[in-house]
């Protein structure tokens, strides 16, 4: 069975192809700086947006049309895993996502919900012997079902949090059987939605338990793949713990629990959480923590996580230096958290939707190398922070100063003169090398 007719295998036809379903930017094998580019990049498809996703809103009904809607329960969980694995071929993509609920349905019981999952995880580890498509990260939903209302970890209910442990057990267990890179803990409903009935500190203190309780259980199974926290500030709850990088870590700092984790970052959750991507992605790098990436795109007229297929350039180039700036996500990579528009509903636009997207970071990465080598950045920020390399500024990072010898220098040393800035020269630059890098005249 064939699932997407319209559509064969995407090919890299370079920038002067009008073929819309080709790559015109990103060539697997390209090398940039002695590493291909799909080692550079890691793109994965989220299974939740591409294959489940039906394109439903608040206001209206699904969509899509896609040739498995007619299935149900198991069957349509096993059309799906078919599905995938044309698309991911096709594609020619190195990695995929998924949540529990995404791949198998729930049953009427944990105990029948594990058994479908045992059934989709075996056909799935069936496809990948096959396939070089590997499994970049799962993660178990612990926000959808109404027993979830009061949180999963941080649930007042000691019986949520006794499922959502074995949730996550399972999850692990596949994460293992599959050979996941990465597993990944998105706490949608673990926040609150008025403090007048949250004992907010016993919360935090269950959801340093629960992630105690994952490591334990990934120490005693041998399952050695990353584990990544998502932050995001709010919805579906009013405020969710972890509210971005600098909340999450320190709160993994409290409970002792820093050296387990890294993060995954999500562009639209940045900007949710008030920030810019490459803020969020800055704050992980500086502490060791930047881990992996879900490349999105918020809508800035839009104060939701619309999770757009990413097409800005200026974005997918800051996030691309960061990247680079880290020698790259290791296990990590770029899942496409990213959704087709409702309005576009044939199967045919999930391709353009990642090609739009994998094209988009292949134009970042090679931008943000050149930006990175030529030392742009680098060579200016030395400049404008010389001070602190020689006289009493080195004493200060050598700590050798206090305030009174600070005083005694400040009290002799007038007038104090500042230099620019050049934020605009400087946002000029990265003007100049992006349409550089895409006519390839050599800067
Ligand atoms: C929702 C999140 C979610 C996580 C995985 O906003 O992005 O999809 O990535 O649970
Ligand atoms: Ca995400
Ligand atoms: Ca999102």
């Amino acid at each position: 069975m064939t699932y997407f007719k319209n559509v064969t295998n995407i090919q890299y036809e370079g920038k002067g192809s009008t073929n819309p379903l080709a790559f015109k930017y990103y060539n697997s094998e390209e090398l940039v700086g002695g590493k291909t580019m799909e080692e550079h990049l890691r793109f994965g498809v989220s299974y939740w947006h591409t294959l489940t996703g039906n394109g439903e809103d608040p206001f209206g009904a699904g969509t899509m049309l896609r040739s498995w809607n007619h299935y149900s329960e198991m069957d349509l969980a096993k059309t799906r895993v078919e599905a995938a694995f044309e698309f991911f071929e096709k594609l020619n993509v190195p990695f995929f996502c998924f949540h529990d609920i995404d791949v198998a349905p729930e049953g009427k019981s944990l105990k029948q919900t594990n058994e479908n999952l045992d059934t989709i995880t075996m056909m799935i580890k069936d496809y990948m012997k096959t396939s070089k498509t590997k499994l970049l990260w799962n993660t178990a939903n612990a926000f959808t079902h109404p027993r979830f209302v009061h949180g999963a970890a941080t649930s007042c209910n000691a019986d949520v949090f006794a499922y959502s442990a074995a949730k996550v057990k399972k999850g692990i267990e596949i994460a293992k059987e599959l050979g996941a890179e990465n597993y990944v803990f998105w706490g949608g409903r673990e926040g609150y939605e008025t403090l007048l009935n949250t004992n907010m500190n016993l919360e935090l203190d269950n959801l340093a338990r629960f992630y105690h309780m994952a490591i334990d259980y990934a120490k005693e199974i041998s399952y050695t793949g990353q584990f990544l926290i998502e932050p995001k500030p709010q919805e579906p709850t009013k405020h969710q713990y972890d509210f971005d990088v600098a909340t999450a870590l320190s709160f993994l700092q409290k409970y002792d629990l820093q050296g387990n984790f890294k993060f995954n970052i999500e562009a639209n959750h940045a900007t949710l959480a008030g920030h810019t991507f490459e803020h969020e992605l800055r704050t992980a790098r500086i502490n060791g923590m930047l881990g992996s990436v879900d490349a999105n795109q918020g809508d800035t007229l839009l104060g939701w996580d619309t999770d757009e297929f990413p097409t800005d350039l200026y974005a997918t180039i800051l996030a691309m230096y960061e990247i680079l700036k880290n020698d790259g996500l290791g296990k990590g990579g770029l899942n496409f958290d990213a959704k087709v528009r409702r309005g576009s509903f044939d199967p045919e636009d999930l391709f353009h939707a990642h090609i739009a997207g994998m094209d988009s970071f292949a134009i970042g990465l090679k931008v943000a190398y050149r930006l990175i080598e030529d030392g742009v950045f680098d060579n200016f920020i030395d400049e404008r922070y010389h001070s602190f390399t020689e006289g009493i500024g080195l004493k200060v990072v050598e700590g050798l100063a206090n305030f009174h010898t600070l005083e005694a220098y400040a009290l002799q040393n007038n007038p104090i003169r500042n230099n620019s800035g050049r934020q605009e020269m400087l946002k000029a630059k990265i003007n100049h090398y992006l349409l550089d890098s895409l006519s390839n005249v050599t800067v």
